[in-house]
């Protein structure tokens, strides 16, 4: 007993000091460190020393309470918070209408021009007055301005970027969870997910809370709840409260919940022979269902349905469209103002056409019969989340319908749980990809954002990649690419490297040491990843089922399964002709991307091998046969992964031990894995090019067969049936 005792106080003396230097990741960007600049922290002060919050704004406690933490944290300092503006006030957060000093001239034409979640930050400083102001139209614009002040202050601005002026480029802004309720998280590889549904809805998590601060920080304003291989089972009364819990939580921080609806719900939990959307009984039981869910949410989102889809239910069950289903759902949520985000993921191995051919060729000819309320949930490349995708072909397909961009945050592709990729660059290739579908500058992201089409509905949607691991993210790097997406979610004009700043600034520490490095491992990180898994265009050669690790042999009977399918290696060359000559994809993009892409001289080299199929021999613009050019790149990715590690390795005294050591280890594990990945190509496509490894790289190790024979049947995020 005693030398047990012994051990337990040793350990805290041990571990205590310890403990309180290292960080578990679990504040996200939101760690409010201490400001050690004297000067900073004293001007800072200054700001937050007595804020007039008006009590009008229907989430001032949330507003209270952050920048209580904030200043706390940052500041060691308690602000004085009143509702009414005194002699005193050094900062007023206001919205329109409410506050006296928002009714001046200028600041009303401001607000007239940031819609409803927009704000306006301010010094004003007249004869007898110096003060700070967050204005905005509603509650949600104040917390948004709120946290664009904390994140300034975090950052150690002086300030000179003010006035700031804001608003969402796009109105829906929505991460979408494959969580399934035994909580387990299809392509999730940060724990189970964080929503306890058996403890629902009694009991409320403060994670819930930090959840939905977070969100609010980077401007995501939805949240699907559950996966688009969806289960009936979340509509029924039971779970209809689980999630009314939920929305009650997440409302004051201008988060609205969404459900995915499993189109055959009628006859799973409601008892009808058929979910044929024609159907008067069928259109009742949706109508009826949705008002019961309003009943209980009365801000409900609205669903995303995945129909028709690797074996998802959906309309063409009845031989009915993807429109008359998804109106069907729509006219249920118009009287509510809810949308329906139907997805046009859309494939099968059934259709005699190339797998990138077939959503166009579904959808396409149904644009114009969509209700106003849907939105067509397109993923960012017709595939499916590749390392690297051109833009999907329906984007400026469908002129008279509203389209909405799907991401992945999760890593499913891309290292999953334990390799660093930092996504806005892979998000932003998309977004400014020009599809000339309307001349010049057509690009996805004034697609989407409804600046081509003048949609009333816009929308962006991310696969989420958090779990119930502490961190949330699995990775701590992961976090990075949630607040890239909502940041570029609310502004697509942000680049990849102020997006990266800012997370590192708040996430580890503003010196420029920190700044730096981190930034030289952030910014290379996603084409590092293109290059020793699928250099050049090459996509889908992946581990069957898993989707963990290289897998170019895969052949599972089923083409668009199947990694021979989309390599199409051979003794006569590699790629997948998309030409004219072959599968004709290029002819759904405009004529000048056609033209480009089809012209070996324009096609730019990173999609070579996803246009056309190309003989071992084929010289490169650096003047390489394919095959030297594809070893190089390869060996390239593998040496980018090492040097981000060595990169890494250097920054051990700047940052807390957890935090480092957890990335120093996955860093060394993608560097071991971007080896498995070039080697296993490189020896599995030696086959068919029958060339030798240049010289000058480094030697692919080890037997074909070995990489062959390797299984992970306990990989996580697999898919739970199919
Ligand atoms: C693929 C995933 C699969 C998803 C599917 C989808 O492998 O688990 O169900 O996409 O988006 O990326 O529906």
């Amino acid at each position: 007993m005693k030398i047990a005792k012994l051990i337990f106080i040793t350990g805290l003396i041990l571990f205590i000091p310890f403990q309180m230097k290292a960080e578990d990741g679990y504040k996200l960007w939101l760690r409010y460190s201490k400001i050690s600049d004297k000067v900073l922290a004293e001007k800072y002060s200054g700001i937050l020393k007595s804020i007039c919050l008006t009590k009008e704004i229907s989430n001032s406690d949330v507003i209270k309470s952050e920048i209580e933490l904030a200043a706390h944290d940052m500041l060691a300092h308690a602000p004085e918070i009143t509702s009414e503006i005194t002699e005193n006030t050094s900062l007023i957060i206001g919205i329109k209408g409410k506050c006296d000093l928002l009714k001046t001239k200028n600041m009303e034409q401001i607000l007239s021009t940031l819609g409803d979640e927009g704000y306006y930050i301010d010094q004003i400083s007249d004869k007898k007055t110096n003060y700070f102001v967050i204005a905005a139209n509603t509650p949600a614009g104040a917390l948004y301005g709120t946290f664009h002040l904390t994140r300034l202050m975090q950052s150690c601005s002086d300030f000179t970027e003010l006035p700031v002026s804001e608003s969402p480029k796009i109105k829906h802004r929505i991460l979408n969870h494959w969580d399934n309720l035994d909580r387990t998280v299809e392509r999730g590889y940060a724990g189970f997910s964080i929503w306890d549904w058996h403890r629902l809805p009694n009991h409320i998590y403060p994670r819930y809370i930090d959840y939905a601060r977070a969100n609010a920080s980077v401007g995501i304003n939805g949240t699907v709840l559950t996966n688009v291989n969806a289960n009936a089972f979340v509509l029924t009364p039971q779970y209809i409260e689980k999630v009314k819990a939920l929305a009650d939580v997440f409302r004051p921080y201008g988060l609205k919940v969404y459900l995915t609806a499993r189109f055959s719900s009628p006859i799973e939990i409601g008892g009808l022979k058929t979910a044929d959307p024609t159907v008067a009984e069928v259109k009742q039981w949706w109508k009826d269902k949705v008002d019961e869910i309003y009943e209980s949410i009365p801000d409900f989102g609205g669903f995303l349905v995945k129909a028709n889809s690797e074996g998802q239910p959906g309309p063409q069950n009845y031989d009915r469209s993807h429109a008359e289903g998804a109106n069907m759902l729509a006219e249920a949520l118009a009287p509510h103002g809810g949308i329906v985000m139907w997805r046009a993921f859309v494939y099968s191995h059934e259709a005699p056409d190339d797998r990138a051919k077939q959503a166009n060729n579904e959808f396409v000819p149904l644009d114009g019969q969509f209700n106003d309320n849907v939105m067509i949930q397109v993923k960012n490349g017709a595939i499916d989340f590749q390392p690297r995708e051109p833009f999907h072909p329906l984007f400026g397909s469908m002129p008279n319908s509203s389209l909405a961009l799907e991401l992945q945050i999760t890593q499913e592709y891309l290292g999953q749980g334990t390799h660093l990729a930092y996504l806005a660059p892979l998000y932003k290739e998309c977004l400014d990809s020009d599809t000339y579908k309307t001349g010049k500058g057509t690009t996805v992201a004034k697609i989407i954002d409804g600046t081509i089409y003048q949609n009333e509905h816009t929308a962006i949607a991310g696969v989420s990649n958090i779990g119930n691991d502490k961190n949330w993210t699995g990775h701590l790097f992961g976090q990075a690419n949630w607040y890239a997406f909502g940041r570029l979610a609310w502004n697509h004009n942000l680049s990849s490297e102020l997006i990266a700043e800012e997370w590192i600034r708040q996430t580890f520490g503003n010196t420029p040491r920190l700044v730096n490095s981190i930034t030289e491992i952030m910014l290379p990180s996603r084409e590092a990843v293109v290059n020793y898994m699928t250099p050049m265009g090459l996509h889908h050669i992946m581990g069957w089922d898993h989707h963990y690790g290289p897998g170019p042999w895969v052949n599972i009977g089923r083409p668009d399964w199947t990694s021979l399918y989309y390599h199409q290696a051979d003794s006569s060359g590699i790629g997948f002709d998309r030409t004219a000559t072959g599968s004709d994809a290029l002819c759904q993009y405009a004529p000048e991307i056609e033209k480009e892409y089809s012209n070996l001289e324009t096609c730019p080299e990173k999609f070579l091998l996803w246009f056309h199929h190309l003989p071992w021999g084929y010289t490169t613009k650096a003047g390489n046969t394919l095959w030297n050019e594809l070893c190089y790149k390869y060996n390239t990715g593998v040496r980018s992964a090492e040097s981000m590690h060595q990169t890494w390795l250097k920054l051990q005294s700047d940052i807390d031990a957890e935090r480092f050591n957890q990335v120093a280890d996955f860093l060394m594990i993608q560097e071991n894995e971007a080896k498995w990945w070039r080697n296993a190509c490189l020896l599995y496509f030696q086959q068919f090019s029958g060339m030798p490894f240049p010289e000058d790289i480094e030697q692919p190790e080890g037997e074909l067969e070995y990489y062959q024979n390797l299984k992970f049947p306990y990989a996580p995020g697999i898919k739970p049936s199919w």
